[in-house]
């Protein structure tokens, strides 16, 4: 028997034994014809192997069938969130956040249109952003399924998403600092949403030399207190912390016995800039010299008392605990990390923090305990040039494990002890034992491996199972797309000792950086906005709500009010007459309960498109600045007349 027949026959008996199990055992025994020998005969036209079939066979969802898990993926340059169905992995929705989303009608002309507004920095305009990391809200350490939170790096930003419709309610921001990274990572009850500074920079946004880097460059974590009742950022109730100016990384924060604390690694402790014309070294050699960066252990809870006890300054009208204060009250203390280290992650029993050395190829595993222990009994090494605490590494570490080259970040497994680090340099997911410092297991991806999650991996309690590799710039994986390739999330199975590359995904929006993954049915969306005539925004029926027999026009002194209807298949006024320079104030009802009935209004010239959803209500404002007949119409095919549900702006001229 050749190989090949070897390998037919067995695939055969596969594809029979899959069939027979489908369907019920009623084609069992039909291993020689049948759906099996189709199944087969697929396999050969298409060139599949049966590690293939088991892949396509683990992730294909049939029509109407659910995903177990939704992923939330930042949509990097996109400014936006991706919501993923796992293990299919189909694209569900684009969540508009810091970027005007369309099809949502996010940002084109309604109440949301201040939601954007409120990113916007020093009066600035800024309509994208990079978002790195989502972080869903948690209760007692696991994911409660209300909340998403997302960072933009480049114009430190934070936004709220309310997982209950979908759709971004707040954005908050400070000049506090100039740039950020290490967010958004929640306090294991969402007191906190953390978002630490990246770049260093005078605080506040004032301008000192560069030269003066040591002296007037600094970094900052802020704590942006969250009020889970309400839904919202508080920012009159968060803080910061000042911090040395290196470039302060990723976070996370301590769970179980270690809540309290938050972990931040960091790089470029030798706090070089760059100058590359004036003769200095470029920053990326100038920022590797040292051997050992600083893993930051900041006591929140501590801090947060500090705050409250007024022990502040307020800068860029943030409460900020300066550096000084932060040493007296004893709120930070460093432990050494090999070599510009990135990302840093608990372990889910909270015993234990791992990070990364991007240069180095270790993990490193240091013990809560024993970092607690040095820091009661005053055990340190030295100071840094700052005077924070330096615990030497042997009192802080529990093991190292060499795992291959540019590990960066950590998840884990619903098995005790089982944690997976990317390692970007090898491009490959490294399966290894935190406990006891043992590997257990690499598997090759695709190139260039990021972030990676497994499914609610962050948490107190990993679900296991499955694991997304995040792969950056997807070369020679799908059809060619121009210079610009798509990244490319690798969907691997991780519930067997061997890990299974199941799936590749294209990404076509900008480096996704990170997502979380969560139990599909810990979320629970509504279907329709109730009551009728409910704001988005506000959560309550909206005062210019209107229902049906009491559209309306009414002109004041501050302008036209247009009180609107829309239902199946018309707007009511569908007529609307105004003289060249009115201030237009449209609110419009969609008062339909039916879930499928979701309207679009969209009018030409004025860049205004909004969504209406079942019962949603939207005020939208705008200058009939230009004389003229302007279409309006229904964006979303409603129903058989759909195309006629349109109306007319008549402006008049003056
Ligand atoms: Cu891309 Cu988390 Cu911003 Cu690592 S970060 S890869
Ligand atoms: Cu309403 Cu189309």
């Amino acid at each position: 028997m050749t190989a090949r027949t070897t390998r037919s026959h067995r695939t055969l008996a596969l594809v029979a034994m899959l069939v027979a199990a489908a369907c019920g055992g009623r084609n069992g025994g039909s291993s020689g014809g049948g759906a099996g020998s189709d199944v087969l005969a697929l396999m050969n036209a298409r060139g599949l192997s049966e590690q293939d079939v088991t892949a396509a066979l683990k992730t294909y969802t049939p029509t109407g069938k659910h995903d177990e898990y939704y992923t939330f993926a930042s949509g990097g340059h996109g400014g936006n969130v991706i919501v993923i169905g796992v293990p299919s992995m189909r694209i569900l929705k684009y969540i508009g956040v810091f970027t005007p989303e369309p099809w949502q009608g996010f940002g084109y002309g309604d109440d949301s249109n201040a939601i954007v507004a409120q990113g916007f920095r020093g009066g600035k305009e800024i309509t994208w952003a990079d978002t790195h990391h989502p972080a869903l809200s948690e209760t007692g350490g696991e994911y409660d399924g209300r909340y998403l939170f997302i960072n933009d790096k480049c114009n430190p930003r934070v936004a709220v998403i309310d997982l209950h419709d979908f759709v971004t309610k707040q954005i908050v921001g400070s000049e506090l600092i100039a740039s950020e990274h290490g967010a958004t990572f929640v306090t294991p009850d969402t007191d906190y949403v953390i978002e630490t500074s990246q770049y260093p920079a005078p605080l506040g946004g004032a301008y000192a030399p560069i030269e003066e880097y040591d002296s007037k460059y600094r970094g900052a974590m802020i704590f942006w207190r969250f009020d889970k009742q309400k839904g919202r950022i508080v920012p009159a109730e968060s803080f910061a912390i000042e911090l040395p100016p290196y470039m302060q990384d990723l976070a996370d924060c301590g769970k179980k016995g270690s809540d309290g604390w938050v972990f931040c690694n960091s790089i470029n402790t030798e706090r070089a800039y760059g100058g590359i014309l004036e003769g200095k070294p470029p920053l990326e050699s100038g920022a590797t010299q040292n051997d050992m960066d600083y893993l930051h252990c900041i006591n929140w809870r501590a801090a947060e008392a500090v705050a409250k006890a007024g022990k502040t300054e307020t800068i860029a009208g943030m409460r900020v605990i300066r550096l000084q204060t932060a040493l007296d009250e004893n709120l930070l203390a460093f432990v050494p990390e090999p070599k510009s280290p990135h990302g840093v992650d608990v372990t889910p029993n909270g015993k234990f923090i791992v990070v990364s050395g991007k240069l180095d190829t270790h993990v490193s595993v240091y013990s809560f305990e024993k970092i607690m222990d040095a820091i009661k009994s005053g055990r340190f090494e030295s100071k840094d040039p700052y005077g924070i605490p330096v615990i030497g590494m042997k009192d802080a570490l529990h093991t190292q494990v060499q795992l291959g080259l540019g590990p960066l970040h950590t998840q884990f497994d619903a098995k005790e002890c089982v944690a997976y680090t990317s390692l970007y340099v090898d491009s490959m997911v490294a399966k290894w034992n935190f406990c006891e410092g043992k590997l257990l297991d690499k598997l090759a991806i695709h190139y260039n491996i990021g972030h990676l999650m497994t499914m609610e991996g962050d948490t107190t309690k990993p679900k296991g199972k499955y694991l997304v590799a995040l792969n950056k710039l997807s070369i020679d994986r799908f059809n060619p797309v121009g210079p610009l390739h798509p990244q490319n999330h690798q969907l691997i199975d991780i519930s067997n000792d061997k890990m299974q590359l199941l799936y590749d995904m294209p990404l076509p929006l900008g480096e996704p950086h990170n997502a979380q993954m969560v139990k599909a049915d810990k979320i629970k969306p509504i279907e329709v906005y109730k009551p009728i005539g409910l704001n988005p925004y506000t959560n309550e029926v909206d005062p210019h709500a209107t229902t049906t027999g009491k559209e309306r026009i009414e002109r004041t002194a501050e302008g036209v009010h247009v009180y609107m209807t829309s239902v199946r298949s018309h707007f009511s006024p569908d007529i609307v007459r105004v003289k060249e320079g009115d201030r237009v104030f449209l609110h419009v009802t969609n008062v339909e309960q039916a879930k499928d009935a979701t309207h679009g209004l969209a009018i030409g010239g004025q860049n205004i498109n909004v969504s209406l959803e079942p019962g949603k209500h939207v005020n939208i404002e705008f200058v009939a600045d230009k004389a003229g007949v302007f279409p309006f119409y229904c964006t979303e095919f409603c129903s058989a007349l759909h195309l006629e549900m349109a109306g007319y702006l008549l402006v008049e001229p003056k």
